[in-house]
């Protein structure tokens, strides 16, 4: 089961526009120390944020309580003119989570029942290679048709598909998390052509989920570096 909190910026369009036109660098600027603060306050919590286009935040909020939500909000009250909505989801996957519908807190709060997350962290493999003979912009579109075809193929399987930086994707997932990743690896072998590497991890919150996944990620490599033959994936769990 997974517990999804989307934060959203309460009226920003209509805000942003009375900004004036000279207002791009405000806005990046206010995009990232909210971001900053958001992901200070929930992962201090064991959850973990995920920036959807800048604008809007998900947070895997597994074994939060309303108080806990109530405490943030009222955290970011204190260092923001702007305000935030928070609307909770509680569901089997990640999509369904997403799907539910409110201090601006809304929809249900599963708090501390029994609860599992599992998160699949992507990496390309030896990106750094490419860069001697890509343009920057070239492998940013690379890197991009990748997120997209990943999205695509994830939103299938119910997961969460978001773009950490770098050549780094997360995907919020279920239990046959090992079974996706295997399929999306030969689908991005086969029609773009790059190599991923693939950890997952499971754990009781997100960030525990989320360290595993690395964790195996980085063993994949410790693997390939000490000459073996690497595996494509690794999975860690704390149950
Ligand atoms: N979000 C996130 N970004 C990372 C992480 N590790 C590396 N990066 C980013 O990914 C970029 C590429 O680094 P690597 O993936 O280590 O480089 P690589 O050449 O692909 O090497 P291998 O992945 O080991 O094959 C870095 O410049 C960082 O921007 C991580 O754990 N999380
Ligand atoms: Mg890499």
């Amino acid at each position: 089961m997974v517990q999804l909190t989307i934060l959203k910026i309460t009226k920003y369009g209509p805000w942003t526009l009375s900004l004036g036109s000279d207002r791009e660098h405000q806005l990046q600027m206010l995009q990232a120390s909210l971001y900053k603060d958001v992901q200070k306050l929930f992962s201090e919590k064991n959850s973990l944020v995920f920036l959807n286009r800048a604008d809007e935040f998900f947070v895997i909020t597994n074994g939060l309580t309303l108080d806990d939500h109530i405490e943030i909000q009222k955290e970011l009250a204190k260092n923001f003119d702007l305000k935030l909505s928070m609307s909770i989801g509680f569901a089997e996957t990640p999509f369904d989570a997403n799907l539910s519908k409110e201090h601006n807190i809304y929809g249900f709060v599963n708090g501390k029942s029994e609860q599992k997350v599992t998160i699949i962290h992507f990496d390309v493999e030896n990106l750094t290679s490419k860069r001697q003979n890509t343009s920057p912009c070239e492998i940013s579109s690379m890197i991009f048709k990748l997120y997209s075809k990943m999205t695509e193929f994830f939103l299938k399987k119910n997961s969460l598909t978001f773009f950490m930086g770098g050549d780094n994707f997360m995907v919020v997932s279920d239990e046959f998390a090992n079974k996706y990743a295997k399929e999306f690896i030969a689908l991005a072998k086969k029609e773009l052509e790059v190599t991923l590497n693939c950890g997952i991890g499971t754990g009781k919150t997100a960030r525990e989920a989320v360290k595993l996944a690395t964790k195996s990620l980085d063993t994949i490599r410790q693997i390939r570096d000490s000459g073996k033959e690497k595996p494509e994936i690794y999975e860690l769990s704390c149950f």
